[in-house]
């Protein structure tokens, strides 16, 4: 199999979604001072992994592309728990995708601890060959969400997926301790969007005294 033949569609599906959700910011900057989606990342899975993960799972190389959903693999991050559900609806408006599966992580933690909401999409690259439609993975977290998971993950890494008993018992304090900073956001988002929106302003009339 040739890796860089194979991979292409899908890094070009990891720049297309990246710039399309970029985009929904930017427009939500301009129309309302505020948007749900604070920043978005995205990654084409490393070779490496995605043999790895084919192995773990019993997937034969001919069925890595039906059946490993994350190849293509972007992340929407947001400031508070309810931006996440907008975005979500969002996502089930457009066009230009279809939504095959939806894992709420968010409401049904997982049992390390892992919050997070997975929308599994079927995804249009056009290729020098025609279209070709992809699996890809759209993770949407909350700020203190995605903080949880980057530390567990680079632990997982580190430990092998054996993290010692006890770092296993703080990481789960921590998902409890940003469960509970999620909880308290909420309460206080209008409070917050209020002096972001002001702070906005403040940025706007310098821009304008300075032209
Ligand atoms: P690591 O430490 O192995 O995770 P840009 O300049 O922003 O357009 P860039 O810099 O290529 O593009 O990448 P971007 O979009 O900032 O994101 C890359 C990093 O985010 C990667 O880290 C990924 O780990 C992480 N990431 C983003 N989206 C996803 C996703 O959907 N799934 C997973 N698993 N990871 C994601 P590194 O640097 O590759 O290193
Ligand atoms: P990476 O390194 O992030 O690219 P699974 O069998 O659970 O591994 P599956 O069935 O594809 O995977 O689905 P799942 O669990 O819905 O989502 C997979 C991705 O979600 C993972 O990709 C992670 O990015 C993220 N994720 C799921 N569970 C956890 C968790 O407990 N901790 C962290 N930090 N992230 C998680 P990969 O393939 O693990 O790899």
């Amino acid at each position: 199999m040739n890796w860089d033949i194979f991979l292409a569609p899908y890094a070009q599906a990891v720049d297309e979604l990246k710039v399309k959700l970029r985009g929904m910011r930017r427009q939500f900057e301009y129309e309302s001072d505020q948007s749900p989606i604070e920043f978005v990342t995205g990654r084409v899975k490393p070779k490496t992994s995605i043999i790895e993960k084919a192995r773990r799972k019993g997937i034969n190389p001919e069925s890595i592309e039906k059946e490993l959903q994350d190849i293509a693999g972007i992340r929407v991050v947001c400031q508070f728990v309810d931006d996440i559900y907008a975005v979500v609806d969002m996502m089930r408006n457009r066009h230009d995708f279809d939504i095959v599966e939806e894992k709420d992580y968010v409401s049904w933690k997982k049992d390390s601890g892992y919050r997070s909401y997975h929308v599994i999409i079927n995804y249009p690259v056009e290729t020098i060959h025609g279209e070709k439609i992809l699996l890809a993975e759209i993770q949407i977290r909350t700020l203190a969400m995605n903080f949880w998971a980057t530390n567990e993950h680079s632990l997982n890494y580190k430990y092998a997926g054996k993290i010692p008993t006890e770092i296993k018992a703080r990481l789960k304090r921590a998902g409890e301790a940003a469960f509970q900073l999620d909880e308290e956001m909420s309460k206080i988002k209008s409070e917050i969007q209020e002096a972001q929106k002001a702070f906005l302003r403040k940025e706007e009339q310098k821009k304008d005294s300075k032209k």
